[in-house]
């Protein structure tokens, strides 16, 4: 039986079949009985996220996918209402394999309706999930399906194509990961999965702002702001690939320390060989896919977007500048009202952490630290699109577990000769400015500095 339905589905003339089949599989979409139990096929890693199990019903890969309200937590400390799917978001991971035949079931637990875009496949026009355009919008409570065969391989996304701005903002997003029926040009030994995300959730309140156009204070790696990241784990040698998806408004130059990566990769799918190329950052376009791919060497790798901006946490809009800007006359004054006060930033902005830390300023609830995450040589002030890829010579197969911070053979890190600011004989040119340079080095002057 299951040998006729495909033959009748794959075959040329198949118009007959295809219509009592049609109706058949809207029967089944309608009764929940008669379903295989779940498989879970998952070649993918999605840090921080998960694979969605299939029912293999009839020759087809069932999924079903829900849209629906959801608490989410972008790092300790930080949590909103948002809208995902089946609990989370991103949305899980959908894998299949080229060639194969999927039906997706979407329901509609929103206030609004919602549909799906499947971004990047090959599939007939009314499957695509355009609302108003291609089908009608998939009204709250109600289930639609979606089926179509996989003609293809690579890295996709899916996504509602219904209120767009506000349902991705809210964070409706997930992978969409086909693997080759013939198998990987080069065998992977660890396949990641990250999707980029930008959200607005203004300090102190829960729920993303959807209207905001550029002025996004949280930046995420599969829904999770650093240092709540996973780490990428991979053991000395092995052949990892990290597939990245941006559905965020803004570019990512996505920059890997430690080794040039090859791009694989891209919207269109997986490139032949002869167009990989070396890279060490890559910018993932909006909308856009690309796939690395690197032979792992050992130590803790950043892996982060290049725009140091999103490499933050949430922070203030519209502050002057405070750089080489002696404050201490400013900060005494205001402190006669708000007692407390901190003015920073003179020297740059990594003080901001140790005030933090030191416990001077509490800032508002619900909200991130601007630089975060610590290392095992103090802050690594950095938030936001950045994770770290742990390579050891001694991590199992299968196995993702951070294993906490690297050990440096002996003479391989950097150490201090001097703490004298005019050590050594430099070669310099041009005028040093002593206003912004290292306290140590400028003319002693007492609280009342008038000029
Ligand atoms: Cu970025």
């Amino acid at each position: 039986m299951k040998v006729n339905r495909r033959k009748l589905l794959l075959g040329a003339g198949a118009g007959l079949g295809a219509a009592v089949m049609a109706s058949d599989r809207r029967a089944q979409a309608h009764d929940g009985a008669a379903h295989s139990p779940p498989t879970r096929t998952s070649k993918v890693h999605t840090p921080d996220g998960w694979t969605l199990p299939y029912r293999l019903r009839d020759g087809v890969k069932e999924f079903h996918l829900v849209a629906e309200a959801i608490e989410h937590e972008f790092a300790p400390g930080s949590v909103a209402k948002c809208w995902g799917y089946n609990g989370t978001t991103p949305g899980p991971t959908i894998e299949a394999v080229e060639g194969d035949r999927v039906r997706i079931l979407v329901t509609n637990r929103l206030g609004e309706p919602t549909s799906v875009h499947w971004h990047g496949l090959k599939l007939p026009s009314g499957m695509d999930g355009v609302g108003g355009l291609t089908q009608p919008h998939i009204p709250p409570g109600e289930t639609f399906v979606y089926e179509f065969t996989l003609r293809q391989h690579g890295t996709h996304m899916y996504h509602p194509h219904s209120d767009e701005m506000t349902q991705m903002a809210m964070g409706m997003m997930g992978l969409f990961i086909i693997h080759p029926r013939d198998g990987e040009p080069e065998p992977i030994d660890r396949d990641y999965a990250l999707l980029l995300h930008n959200w607005a959730l203004h300090p102190g309140t829960f729920r993303p702002d959807p209207s905001i156009m550029q002025d996004f204070d949280i930046w995420t790696l599969n829904s999770k702001a650093f240092p709540a990241t996973a780490p990428l784990v991979a053991r000395t040698g092995e052949r990892v690939r990290i597939r990245i998806g941006n559905l965020s408004m803004w570019n990512h130059p996505m920059h890997l320390h430690g080794v040039q990566f090859q791009v694989t990769g891209g919207d269109g799918g997986r490139w032949p060989k002869s167009q990989w190329r070396s890279e060490v950052t890559e910018i993932v376009g909006v909308g856009q896919m690309r796939d690395f791919e690197f032979v792992a060497v050992p130590g803790d790798w950043a892996f982060h977007c290049h725009m140091a901006h999103h490499t933050m946490g949430p922070m203030g809009h519209g502050i002057p500048n405070p750089i080489g800007a002696d404050q201490s006359e400013v900060e005494a004054r205001i402190r006669g009202f708000v007692p407390g006060f901190m003015a920073m930033g003179e020297h740059g902005m990594s003080e901001h952490q140790a005030h933090v830390d030191a416990g001077h300023m509490p800032g508002p609830k619900n909200t991130l630290a601007m630089m975060a995450g610590k290392g095992p040589f103090g802050n690594m002030e950095m938030g936001g699109m950045f994770t770290i890829i742990k390579v050891r010579d001694d991590i199992k197969p299968g196995d993702f577990e951070d294993p906490g911070w690297y050990r440096h053979p002996e003479g391989t890190v950097a150490y201090k000769v001097s703490s004298d600011p005019d050590f050594g004989q430099p070669i310099r040119r041009g005028k040093v400015s002593r206003s912004d340079s290292t306290p140590l080095l400028r003319p002693q002057r007492g609280h009342h500095n008038h000029h």
